[in-house]
Order: C-alpha cells, then sequence, then structure tokens
C-alpha cells in the first residue's frame, strides 16, 4: 500500500466529496496544498456520483493563509487564484467548513466557496496588511460583493480577526454551528444540491457614500504613518467597486505582486517570524522552568497593578503585598480600575473579572510571600529600596522561589548580591507599562542565576502571551540602554539649532510612533535627569554633555505632561508648542553658533539610525543578547519603532552596513569622543558582512 503523501485526502459521503487538507501546523496554503486541492477538486467535479463538495481542514485550524515562507521564492503554479477561480466556477455546491482561523488565502478560498458555515469559536480575517501586503487572491473583490465598500475597508485595511458571530452578521459567513462542523458542512452542501449557486463573484456591491469611504479612507492613511500597505488596499478596495470583478482581480494581483517584493513587506515578514523565533531562547536550552502557580508581586503601583493584572490573566494565583493598609486599598483600587477598563473595553466579561478577583489577594503582610512560587518586586526605582526588599525576601520565601525584580535599569547583579545566600534565584522581569498591555518583556538573566530560575521567567512571560526577549546585565539593558543613546543625539540636534516639534517631526516621520521629546514629557523628565545624576561619576569628561537643556527644565519644574509643562505645554490633555521652551532652547544657541536655519530632519533620521545599530553592535559583541532579531523586537515592541522597517539592525542589513558605519563615522566626527564606531560594526562593514550572518549572535569568525 503507498503512503499517501498528500496534503489532500476526499471522502465521499452520501454524495457530497469531503476534502480535507492536513497540513501542520496551521494548514498554510503551500504549492503541495494547492496542487493537492487542485486535483481533488477537478476529480470531484468530475466524479458523477458527488453532487456536492465540502473542504475542510484536519488539525487546528482552517488555512491559515498562504505559507509566507514560499514569498520571495519563485511562485509554483497553481496559483491560488485559479484554485479558487474553479471554486467558485464549479457547477456543484461547495462549501467551507471554517474552525479555528481562516485567514489571509484561507479566508479567500472560503469566500470564492458558494457557502460558509462555521464554528462558533471561530474567527476570520484578512491579515496580509500587517505583513505588508495585500490580499492577492480576490480578497479586496469578494468581500466587498459580501459584505459592502464600507466594512470591507475596515477589514483589508485593518487585518483584525472577526469572530463567528459578527461575521455571520456582516454577511461573511451563512451558518453558524456550536459543534458537528463537518456534519453541518456535509448537510449544508447537500441543501444546496439542485439549487442556483451563489458565486461571490458575479454578486453585485451595494451602493456606498463616497464621502464616507473618502473619509474613512482618509483616517486609514493618517494612522498607517509611513506603512505603505493600508494605502494600497484603500485602492484595491475602492476598484472593486469600479472595475468589472476579473479586472478588479488583475489589478489586485499587480498592486500584491508589487507589495511582495517591497522592502517594507520583507520587514514586515521578518518581524512576524522573528516573534516566533525569539520564544526560543537558545540559552536556556538545557534549563527546566520550575512550577508556577502563585506568583507574588511586591508594589501596587502603576507598575505592580499592571503586573498583577497580567498574571491574572494568564491564570496565575496572585498575592499583592505592599507597605500598609492605606497603600495596600489603593493598590486594590488601581486593579480594580484596570479591571473596569477591560469590562468597559471588551476585552473582559463580568464572568472573567468575578473568576480574576477570586485568584487576587491584596496585603499588608510581607510574610505571605512564603508561600510563592515566584515573585516580582516593583517597587520605587530606588537601589536601597530594592536592596531592602530582596534581603527580605531571601528570610521570608524559601530557597528555590524565584525573586524577579522588575528594574528597568538598576544593576540587577547588586541587587541579588542583597538577597543573601538566594542569589541564584534572583533575575530581572523588566515589563513595559502598561504592564497588562504591552506585550514585551525584558527577561534578564544576572550572572549569578540559576539558568532554571531564568528558564522559569522566561516560561511566565510565555504563559501570559508576553513577548520574552532573553538578555544579560547592562545599564539599561536593551531598549533603555539604545534610548539613552540615541535620545542624546535628539538633545544635541536641540543645542544645536532645532526645537522639540521639528526633531519630533523627523522621528515620526521616519515612524516612530512618538518623538523623542513627547515621550520624554510623557515619562517624566525627572527620570532621565535622576539616571544622569546617577551615572555623573562615570561620565566620559571628554565627550559632550547633552543634558543641559532637560536640566534646565527640570530646574524650573517642568517635569513634563504631570507638571503641565515639560518640552511641550499641555492645556486640557493638548500638547503645544510653548515659547518659554523655545526661548530657553535659544539661549543655548549661541555657545553652539547655530541658528534656527539649520536643521536637517533627514541628517538628523540617519544620525539616530546608525546610534540604534552601532549600540545594538555593542550589545551583540558584548553576548547580552543572542541574535539581532532580539534587538529588533525590543525596539518594534517596546519603543515604538516602525515594525515595517523590521528593527534597527534588519534595517541596517537592507540599507548595507557600510552606509550605516560612514554615517556613524558622521556622528563620530561631529560630537566627539564616546561616539565611536563599533567594532563589531566596522568588521562587518569591512567584510561586507550582515548581523543576520551573526547566527548566535557571536562576533563574526
Ligand atoms: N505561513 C507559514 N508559516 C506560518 C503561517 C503562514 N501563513 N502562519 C503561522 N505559521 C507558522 C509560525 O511561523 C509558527 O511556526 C507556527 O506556524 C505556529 O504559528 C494569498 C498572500 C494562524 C493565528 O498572516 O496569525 O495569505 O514557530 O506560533 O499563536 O492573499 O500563526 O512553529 O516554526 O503563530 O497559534 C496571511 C499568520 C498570509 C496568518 C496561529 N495569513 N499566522 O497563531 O501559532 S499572506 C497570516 C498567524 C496570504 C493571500 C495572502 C498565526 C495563527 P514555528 P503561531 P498561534
Amino acid at each position: 500500500m503507498t503512503l499517501s503523501t498528500s496534503p489532500i485526502a476526499t471522502r465521499l459521503e452520501q454524495g457530497c466529496a469531503v476534502i480535507t487538507a492536513n497540513n501542520p501546523p496551521v494548514n498554510a496554503l503551500g504549492h503541495a496544498v494547492r496542487a493537492g486541492l487542485m486535483a481533488a477538486l477537478r476529480s470531484a467535479l468530475a466524479d458523477p456520483a458527488v453532487s456536492s463538495v465540502v473542504i475542510t481542514c484536519a488539525g487546528r485550524t482552517f488555512f491559515a493563509g498562504a505559507d509566507i515562507r514560499e514569498f520571495g521564492k519563485p511562485s509554483q503554479p497553481p496559483h491560488l487564484g485559479k484554485v479558487l477561480d474553479l471554486i467558485e466556477q464549479a457547477d456543484k455546491p461547495i462549501v467551507a467548513a471554517i474552525h479555528g482561523t481562516a485567514l489571509g488565502g484561507g479566508m479567500e478560498l472560503a469566500l470564492a466557496c458558494h457557502a460558509r458555515v462555521i464554528e462558533a469559536t471561530a474567527k476570520v480575517g484578512l491579515p496580509e496588511v500587517k505583513l505588508g501586503l495585500i490580499p492577492g487572491a480576490g480578497g479586496t473583490q469578494r468581500t466587498p460583493r459580501l459584505i459592502g465598500l464600507m466594512a470591507a475597508l475596515d477589514l483589508v485595511t485593518s487585518g483584525r480577526h472577526v469572530g463567528a458571530a459578527e461575521a455571520k452578521e456582516l454577511g461573511l459567513v451563512d451558518h453558524v454551528v456550536a459543534a458537528d462542523l463537518e456534519r453541518e458542512a456535509i448537510d449544508y452542501a447537500r441543501s444546496l444540491v439542485g439549487k442556483p449557486l451563489r458565486r461571490t463573484g458575479e454578486l453585485s456591491i451595494p451602493a456606498c457614500d463616497q464621502a464616507a469611504f473618502d473619509q474613512a479612507a482618509m483616517r486609514i492613511i493618517g494612522r498607517a504613518r509611513g506603512q505603505l500597505s493600508p494605502r494600497i488596499a484603500i485602492e484595491a478596495v475602492r476598484s472593486s467597486a469600479t472595475a468589472p470583478f476579473r479586472g478588479g482581480l488583475m489589478a489586485e494581483r499587480l498592486l500584491f505582486q508589487e507589495l511582495v517584493r517591497s522592502d517594507q513587506s520583507r520587514a514586515l515578514r521578518h518581524a512576524f517570524f522573528a516573534e516566533r523565533e525569539v520564544q526560543r531562547a537558545p540559552q536556556l536550552a538545557s534549563a527546566t522552568p520550575r512550577s508556577l502557580s502563585r506568583v507574588g508581586v511586591i508594589g501596587a503601583g502603576t507598575m505592580g497593578a499592571g503586573i498583577a493584572m497580567a498574571l491574572l490573566d494568564g491564570g496565575l494565583m496572585v498575592t499583592v503585598v505592599e507597605n500598609d493598609a492605606d497603600a495596600a486599598a489603593r493598590g486594590r483600587e488601581r486593579i480594580d480600575g484596570l479591571m473596569a477598563r477591560a469590562l468597559r473595553s471588551g476585552r473582559l466579561s463580568e464572568a472573567g473579572r468575578d473568576e480574576r478577583l477570586k485568584r487576587l489577594t491584596v496585603t499588608d503582610d510581607f510574610h505571605q510571600l512564603q508561600a510563592m512560587d515566584l515573585v516580582i518586586e516593583a517597587a520605587f526605582e530606588d537601589m536601597a529600596v530594592k536592596k531592602e526588599i530582596f534581603a527580605r525576601l531571601a528570610d521570608v520565601t524559601p530557597k528555590g522561589t524565584v525573586l524577579a525584580t522588575n528594574t528597568s535599569y538598576l544593576d540587577i547583579n547588586e541587587i541579588a548580591r542583597a538577597a543573601a545566600g538566594r542569589e541564584a534565584d534572583v533575575i530581572g522581569l523588566h515589563f513595559f507599562s502598561p504592564a497588562n498591555i504591552m506585550r514585551l518583556v525584558e527577561v534578564v538573566g544576572p550572572a549569578s542565576a540559576d539558568k532554571d530560575a531564568v528558564a522559569t521567567g522566561f516560561a511566565l512571560a510565555r504563559r501570559l502571551g508576553k513577548l520574552p526577549v532573553l538578555c544579560g546585565v547592562c545599564e539599561g539593558f536593551v531598549g533603555n540602554r539604545i534610548l539613552a543613546q540615541w535620545r542624546q543625539i535628539a538633545e544635541f540636534a536641540l543645542e544645536d539649532g532645532a526645537l522639540p516639534e521639528e526633531v519630533d517631526a523627523a522621528l515620526e516621520a521616519y515612524g516612530l510612533a512618538m518623538g523623542p521629546f513627547a515621550v520624554a514629557d510623557l515619562a517624566g523628565l525627572d527620570i532621565a535627569a535622576s539616571r544622569r545624576r546617577r551615572l555623573a561619576g562615570t561620565r566620559n569628561p571628554e565627550a559632550r554633555y547633552s543634558g543641559a537643556i532637560p536640566d534646565k527644565l527640570v530646574e524650573l519644574g517642568r517635569l513634563g505632561q504631570k507638571t503641565g509643562a515639560g518640552f511641550y505645554r499641555y492645556e486640557n490633555g493638548a500638547r503645544r508648542s510653548d515659547p518659554e521652551v523655545h526661548a530657553i532652547i535659544r539661549s543655548f544657541w549661541p555657545h553652539t553658533g547655530m541658528s534656527d536655519t539649520l536643521f536637517d530632519g533627514e541628517l538628523l533620521q540617519r544620525r539616530i539610525r546608525a546610534v540604534m545599530v552601532n549600540e545594538g553592535a555593542k550589545i551583540l559583541a558584548e553576548g547580552i543578547v543572542a541574535r539581532p532579531l532580539d534587538i529588533d523586537l525590543v525596539l518594534i515592541h517596546g519603543y515604538g519603532f516602525p515594525a515595517w522597517r523590521g528593527g534597527p539592525m534588519f534595517e541596517a542589513d537592507a540599507i548595507g552596513l557600510p552606509q550605516i558605519l560612514a554615517d556613524m563615522e558622521e556622528v563620530h566626527a561631529r560630537f566627539g569622543a564616546g561616539w565611536e564606531p563599533a567594532p563589531l560594526l566596522k568588521e562587518l562593514a569591512r567584510t561586507n558582512g550582515r548581523f543576520a550572518d551573526l547566527g548566535d549572535g557571536s562576533s563574526p569568525s
């Protein structure tokens, strides 16, 4: 008996050909699946014993789209569009049976079927735009014919997943079932036999308010901030209303092919796979995470409350400890506030809230931490405070309880030494605010930490659905260390003739979610000022100091949003330029001989990118992280770096390291000591290498 190697199998049931794809893990529509589907469909349509067809998938999900790994390689026929044409033009009813997530090409295949039956827990979507693409197999042309232009515009440009109930309400699917999906789909297909078939491509598009469409399009373009695919998606959807169906398909295909070759799509596909690769930390391969069910949190301020919420969302028993009863009560209120916000946004149900509250204890009794498997310290960012807490933790908790600090830049080796006798249990878990929303967690393994303790923190981050990046101890780990470098270049620009608005605009044009001075006002200028003071003793006396202007603002009590003024003024929550700040900045210009006509936004972008990459090269050479993708993900998920550039290290490889080195040499020439190009950057540029070639991140052989 020859074992079938095809990922497609067909069985006949009551005249219905049930075609099942089995291509783990997500039934991607790779070449073998497309070829198998084509053959199975032709056979079923030619078989007189077959009166209807159901297309379904084995495993955890319906087709989750084209095989992204095939992009960038020569495409092999049959192309998906051809398979979908065969389905739509068939003279026997073909029904899609959807479970899991029908995404991208999977959704497009379902749209080409004559009807769609979906499991109540399943979701559908067209997420191509998140990969820098648009649907390339009829999604932008068939969706408007089923649900109208406005709803199609939302789905195609947002890439969001739509639950079964909403999909039914929109008209994307025909029948929602609680169970027995295949049985229900077969019955549905058989019920269509002998009736006129509804071919999606032949449907007319309901009339749409053109002004409403244009307004929505403008909003989408505004939010895209430099990313191409949403703009192109708008045009593809718009063309469905003006071009005949076949013409629209052709236009969509051409736009798709242009995007699949674009730098932005290559960058977004890099980010997609990097987010999955980062979950596999090679350094922890031999470690064993300890079991986790009870987790303590010390401190119920903004970070502590957010962390507690994330832990509750992750299904853990949570004990939050504060200094006294009043602080504990305030902490409980903060957590209740987060629950209420999640309820209002629909992210949480009443039952979900009640179930979480059953797992929450908020107390001022530090000794309750003795029963924890892991404790996360989220107290005030002060070394003395943290050392006192870790000394107590070493006493109160049994050996083996993992003791994690949420510090964003203090020395975890020093904190570990305070936990006398328990250094091996001390790690860092650097969450990003708001901790229950932001996915990034820098998992920090100090030299003294037991690998199993680090692996336990890493496993916890994964269990919370976070994006864990494993890094070693250094000032600011990965994200804050790189931020501290490039923020100085932005501060120099103020002394050299720029205003905060100009610098922020240049970096937002580059794609950052928010410019550095708007971010500084949000975080509080006093945070960076205290860091400058803390590092004053170790600063290179030869190096130009960039903190003069922010120090002056702090001296004047302008700490940012929290005081109503910082680099900007804040009135009724709106950020406005402030002539007072302009005057303060201008007062520095005579010292640097600059004036505000000299600002060059493009030069600033190149300088800041070079400095980010240069610091990343040092981080890699020091072994703080294993791979360049670790740095890319921290910048994208923690600091608003545009994912459509792939992260600084990916973009540097794409631009070419000789250019990055030249930009860094210009920075060094302009700003002097402390801005020397990193040896690894010089080495790779000299040998025409790439960061991506570094494999596990060790220096080039
Ligand atoms: N192609 C190739 N590999 C894929 C894949 C895909 N479409 N989707 C997932 N994988 C891999 C992933 O890298 C990981 O691999 C494993 O499957 C499990 O994924 C023609 C052109 C479906 C919601 O954008 O959103 O169709 O790490 O860890 O958390 O117009 O995967 O195990 O080696 O994410 O349960 C459009 C992308 C493609 C969907 C499941 N489709 N995938 O999430 O598992 S373009 C998408 C997802 C397209 C058409 C256009 C998620 C998921 P490894 P996972 P998960």
